[in-house]
């Protein structure tokens, strides 16, 4: 296990072990570990979420006494702080781990460094495999503490002429079965669902995720922001999910809210008012669209027409163009104008 080319396949494993199902999209973020020794993978690991043990806990327990003089393979730099649990950094040296190969650096100020701390004790460490992939497997988590808010995600499903409900406003089926299946996987992966009081009141959303055969561990937190009162019997309200209504209609102070409760992934599921916010103040980070085939002619349009002040326009980098069943699906990261 000295070869860079060995190091490479380990950590390709320890990658798949960082998205396995089981492991969730939350909080924490997935993390995977192969530990391999002279004859081959000793121990696997990944993380099942916060407060659980680190995937290279749950892989050095797997490998036992096998980890002594071995190399540990781990998606992330492994933290050197106490949090919900010790310190990997001292797991690895006291189990006699030989070396430690790191995919993305820890971006956290209090569990990142591991790999000096790791080398101080006689540790080799070697970083930077795979480095891109690995950070593409927690790229909302990544950005989430780094800029200390989280990662907004903006959701819409429109007709070809750009609008989200027919005439009298209400709710119009737009897209079809498939996108919908496809928008509870998304919702599966948030830590909150962010609406304004005019869905509420329009839609009367449930906001849950509802997807066959998945469990929901832990259901992301269903955010009404507005001042508008909402009715106590709004489905929003019910019991299968938490949720939060806030008469806050500030997009950076919600979000601040939401990153204190431990949310890294936010979800902006409507209407335009809110999305033209949270766009004017520069905190929609990615789009997540479904274009429907139909021209409904009439209704409100997914973005109302720009503030004073406000955003103009904003480009997308699109990262994937997809047909789902008969509707199409934009994915891009938003580019702001440095202003
Ligand atoms: C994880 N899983 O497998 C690794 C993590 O305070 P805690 O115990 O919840 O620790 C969370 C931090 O530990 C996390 O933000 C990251 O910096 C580091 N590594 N975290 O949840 C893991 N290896
Ligand atoms: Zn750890």
């Amino acid at each position: 296990m000295t070869s860079p080319g060995a190091w490479v396949e380990a950590m390709r494993e320890a990658l798949a072990l960082a998205q396995d199902p089981e492991a969730p999209y939350g909080e924490n973020p997935r993390v995977g570990c192969v530990i391999v020794g002279p004859d081959g993978v000793v121990g696997r690991g990944f993380h099942r979420g916060a407060g659980t043990p680190h995937a290279e806990v749950v892989a050095l327990q797997q490998a036992g006494r096998q980890a002594r003089g071995a190399t540990a393979v781990v998606t992330l730099e492994p933290c050197r702080h106490t949090g919900r649990t010790g310190p990997c950094t001292e797991a690895l040296a006291s189990a006699g781990v030989a070396r430690v190969v790191v995919g993305q650096p820890d971006p956290t100020p209090d569990a990142g460094g591991g790999a000096a701390v790791l080398r101080g004790m006689g540790v080799e460490v070697v970083e930077g495999v795979l480095a891109d992939e690995a950070e593409r497997v927690n790229v909302e988590w990544t950005f989430a503490v780094t800029h200390g808010r989280p990662f907004v995600t903006w959701k819409a499903a429109v007709s070809l002429d750009g609008r989200v409900a027919g005439a009298d406003g209400g709710p119009t089926p737009i897209t079809g079965d498939a996108a919908r299946s496809e928008v509870h996987r998304l919702r599966a992966r948030v830590g909150a669902i962010v609406v304004g009081t005019g869905t509420v009141l329009a839609d009367d959303p449930s906001l849950t995720v509802r997807l066959p055969g998945h469990r929901v561990v832990a259901p992301p937190v269903r955010v009404v922001m507005g001042s508008r009162a909402i009715p106590a019997t709004s489905r929003v309200l019910d019991s299968s999910a938490p949720t939060m209504v806030t008469g806050d209609r500030r997009p950076a102070e919600v979000l601040t809210a939401l990153a204190d409760r431990g949310v890294r992934h936010v979800l902006l599921e409507g209407g335009p008012t809110l999305a033209r916010s949270f766009l004017d103040d520069h905190l929609v980070d990615s789009v997540d669209w479904f274009v429907a085939p139909l021209v409904l002619g009439d209704g409100p349009v997914a973005l109302p027409a720009v503030s004073p002040g406000g955003a103009g326009p904003v480009g997308v980098d699109v990262s994937e163009v997809t047909i789902v069943g008969e509707d199409v699906r934009v994915v891009g990261r938003v580019r702001y104008e440095e202003n």
